[in-house]
């Protein structure tokens, strides 16, 4: 393994690899150099915004290096190369990270002190996060891209770079109201366009079928429009170490091509017109996290992305004159859910019309190199494409599933002689209604493994989801529970809980996560639960003079912060929340004494635009927060907050401050979640039930540490079948029918007793998430938190025993599984090394 050679003329290339180019003099040189020469501004005039930019060009020169030896490595030595493909990665500010990883977050400092900057937080504040991403899935793309990298695994991360991210949340009279994310305004630093890697893709037009050289009647696809994808590259630079990997993310062009025709024959606005469709392609993110609305232009992106990238991947090898028979040896292809599943059809049809492969040899180089995760088991979140939408845009791939699933089908025939039941169940063809292409189907069937996301559903994948396809393949099925990155949720998010980590274990645990087991040996140290203590209470005050500046509410740091930050979805109950606030509203203005601990409860998140129910839970929210936050009585006692915009850069203002994490969806819906390792992670204690990776969480910090209530998935399942009646869970609770009753004359919505109308109509109708059947046990529950919360001493020894016990939850032991198991890959250190007699 040669080590790559520093006298290649890359800027932030110096004479001693570790150190040079990374102290503060040379920082703030390459800060001014930027300022004058690419933003044209001089150091005297400059804003924050100016210094933000300059200092991270400064920092992605010091990226070169390690990008570009970290690509040398595998073209000198071919090596399997993981390429993660996702319609999403909600990558975060990079600027902080990218300092953290290549460990000059002091120099930068220093070198901005000499610009008159004081505090590094001040240039972190303007920096723009791309929210390319809804919500977990996308953020476990980002997490899992960092691992990577920070293991040293050479890998590529593949996806579009959407004009548009995720929208902007304001809330108006209590309403979401979404604006438009222009995070590319002023520029975003960190991206390498590379245009001479751009890659054409079809869409529309016919197949038809000629003769080959050698007489061979072959199939092939004219398909009736183009677009260009140039590629966007992030580096992604993993935790002090060499390997610096690629987020590649594709920008849809129009074509030239086309235009010139359309100009030729004097239809100027026909040729602006398609201009203007391709580049639609890549201009904005789909907002919805859960329903699939099957749309026309959402089927266009996912090909768009998958095929660029998987063109990318087969000139690769030919750049590196290998054959692409051996693809599978060079690549391995995860699918982040079925968003890029149409890649199965698509390797084929590259690999038998472009590179003239037989069928056999074709689908065996496709099922040994491509790997599906599932990470939902939502009817209505199962992609399925019109059978007609689909053939008249990738009518090419559609016979290519047709071929695919024939197949398949003999292979059922031989082995369920007679039964078509079993056949209809499991082809990728639905035939009910309107026929559709069911892609989950074509992605179990594609690959080689398919994971689900948490033990808990993983199991329901096989025995629920999919349980013909697991009694079929039982080798395919697997469970890799996710994780994510202490870096970010960490040592980023909470420097004072890190400082005292690396005090008490060393600065190992940032990237050994077990190693903070030591710190149970810490439990009855009162003062060290008081220092730990203390790093939340820091936390807990940035948050609230946060809160103050966004909502106007001050809320007080000594009392409980109980959050609950995620998408806004019914399965996910933030109205369970809600109900429970207006609980202990009554208690406290019936003058009772079972009010026990004076509380700030805090929501955040976005619901889709689209989504009725979730918008009126926030409406519902923010109703009870103006009750709750003007009363007189509820002063010191009850706060309620919601955050507007919640967004990866809020998350880490949000995970340090809270001391109660919610997480309270319906058993068997949360595949797995993550927000909730952020939580324990940071020591918050955790109310929730028996769902996603909860129930390893309380496993792993035992369950004397985690207030559990609810249903379990089983009893929820059995509710269900002898036709559950939420009257029934009403009725015997009087606390409950008091809340329902408050909301029903108006009280949180100014008397207007139509607005929360649907809410209780669909909880006291047919409560499709089984809300009143968990109420009564989950207030109870937070009794019992205000009760442990009054004990300061065990509040703290359970909260220090979660980020003890919660190293599991870190995406590089999720990674290492994925390696393993999945991929079959290897770490591949980067050497670097400069001889610095032969450069002199
Ligand atoms: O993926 C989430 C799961 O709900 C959560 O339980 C899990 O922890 C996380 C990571 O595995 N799923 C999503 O976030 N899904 C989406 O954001 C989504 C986006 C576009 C879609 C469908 C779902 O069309």
């Amino acid at each position: 393994n040669e080590p790559f050679d520093l006298r290649l003329p890359t800027p932030g290339c110096y004479l001693d690899p570790e150190k040079a180019g990374m102290d503060s003099d040379a920082l703030f040189k390459g800060m001014t150099e930027h300022l004058f020469f690419t933003l044209g501004k001089l150091a005297t005039s400059a804003s924050p915004h100016d210094l933000y930019m300059a200092l991270s060009y400064a920092v992605k020169d010091r990226l070169m290096t390690r990008y570009l030896a970290s690509q040398e490595v595998i073209r000198k030595k071919p090596q399997k190369t993981v390429a993660y493909l996702s319609a999403e990665f909600l990558i975060g500010p990079q600027l902080s990270n990218n300092l953290l990883n290549l460990g000059i977050t002091k120099e930068a400092e220093d070198a901005l002190k000499r610009f008159g900057i004081e505090s590094l937080s001040t240039i972190l504040e303007v920096e723009e996060e791309p929210g390319l991403g809804n919500g977990g899935l996308g953020r476990l793309a980002a997490c899992y891209m960092e691992s990577l990298a920070s293991l040293q695994v050479p890998a590529v991360g593949y996806g579009i770079r959407y004009e548009f991210g995720i929208f902007n949340q304001l809330i108006r009279d209590g309403w979401q109201v979404e604006v438009t994310d222009k995070w590319l305004k002023g520029g975003w630093p960190w991206e390498l366009p590379q245009p001479d890697e751009s890659c054409f893709v079809g869409f529309g037009g016919r197949t038809e079928s000629y003769r080959d050289d050698k007489g061979k009647y072959r199939s092939r696809w004219v398909p009736s429009e183009h677009a260009i994808g140039v590629p966007h590259d992030v580096p992604v630079l993993g935790y002090r170490v060499n390997t610096c990997d690629r987020l590649r993310l594709w920008r849809a062009d129009a074509t030239e091509s086309f235009d010139f025709y359309a100009f030729n024959i004097g239809d100027y606005y026909g040729a602006v017109e398609e201009k203007v469709a391709s580049e639609t392609l890549s201009k904005v993110l789909y907002p919805n996290d859960g329903t699939d609305e099957g749309r026309r232009l959402r089927l266009k992106q996912q090909h768009f992305f998958v095929s660029c990238s998987l063109q990318d991947m087969l000139r690769s090898l030919e750049k590196r004159s290998i054959p692409v028979t051996e693809f599978a040896n060079h690549w391995t292809v995860q699918l982040n859910d079925t968003h890029p599943a149409i890649a199965v059809a698509e390797l084929m049809r590259l690999l038998i019309d472009q590179y003239q492969i037989g069928w056999d040899k074709a689908w065996n180089i496709t099922t040994s190199s491509v790997a599906y995760t599932n990470h939902t088991l939502l009817p209505e979140a199962l992609e399925k494409w019109d059978l007609s939408l689909f053939s008249d845009l990738l009518p090419r791939h559609l016979e290519i599933i047709y071929e695919i699933n024939w197949r398949f089908l003999q292979q059922l025939r031989l082995r369920y002689p007679g039964d078509d039941k079993i056949l209809q169940k499991l082809s990728i063809i639905d035939e009910e209604g309107s026929k559709s292409v069911r892609m989950a189907h074509l992605a179990t069937i594609g690959a080689h493994h398919i994971n689900g996301v948490a033990a808990l559903h993983s199991d329901l994948i096989k025995r629920q989801l999919l349980p013909e396809f697991a009694e079929l393949w039982p080798e395919k099925f697997t469970n890799v529970t996710n994780g994510v990155t202490p870096r970010r949720w960490v040592a980023l998010a909470n420097p004072s809980l890190s400082n005292l980590l690396e005090k008490e274990v060393g600065p190992d645990w940032i990237t050994n996560m077990e190693l903070l087991k030591k710190l149970e040996n810490k439990k009855d140290d009162a003062n060290f639960l008081q220092e730990f203590e203390e790093t939340k209470l820091r936390g807990k005050r940035k948050l609230a003079s946060f809160i103050h500046t966004k909502t106007g509410i001050l809320v007080d740091p000594s009392s409980l912060f109980d959050v609950q930050v995620k998408r806004i979805h019914q399965y996910k109950r933030q109205h369970l929340n809600a109900l429970q606030i207006i609980a202990q509203y009554l208690r406290i203005k019936n003058g009772t004494s079972n009010y026990k601990a004076p509380r700030t409860v805090i929501f955040g998140g976005k619901a889709a635009p689209g989504y009725f129910m979730a918008k009126l839970i926030i409406r519902f929210i923010n109703g009870i927060a103006d009750v709750v936050n003007s009363d007189p009585d509820m002063e010191g006692l009850l706060r309620v907050v919601f955050l507007p915009d919640y967004n990866v850069k809020l998350g880490e203002i949000v995970y340090p401050a809270t001391d109660l994490s919610e997480q309270i969806s319906t058993a068997g819906k949360e595949a797995s979640g993550t927000g909730n390792m952020k939580f324990a992670m940071n020591g918050a204690l955790t109310i929730g039930t028996l769902d996603g990776a909860n129930v390893e969480l309380r496993d792993l910090v035992k369950k004397e540490n985690f207030f559990l209530f609810g249903k379990t998935e089983s009893e929820i399942m059995h509710l269900k079948n002898n036709s559950y009646s939420p009257k029934t869970f009403i009725e015997k609770c009087p606390e409950l029918q008091e809340v329902i009753r408050l909301i029903e004359i108006g009280h949180f919505s100014n008397g207007d007793k139509e607005l929360f109308k649907p809410l209780l109509n669909s909880l006291t109708g047919n409560d499709p998430f089984f809300v009143m059947a968990d109420f009564e046990d989950y207030l109870n529950k937070q009794d019992e938190v205000s009760n442990f919360w009054n004990n300061k001493k065990a509040w703290n020894k359970m909260a220090l025993l979660n980020t003890a016990r919660s190293g599991y939850f870190s995406s590089d032991r999720s990674i290492r599984e994925y390696c393993e198991s999945i991929w079959k890959v290897s770490p591949m250190p980067v050497e670097i090394t400069c001889d610095i007699e032969e450069i002199t």
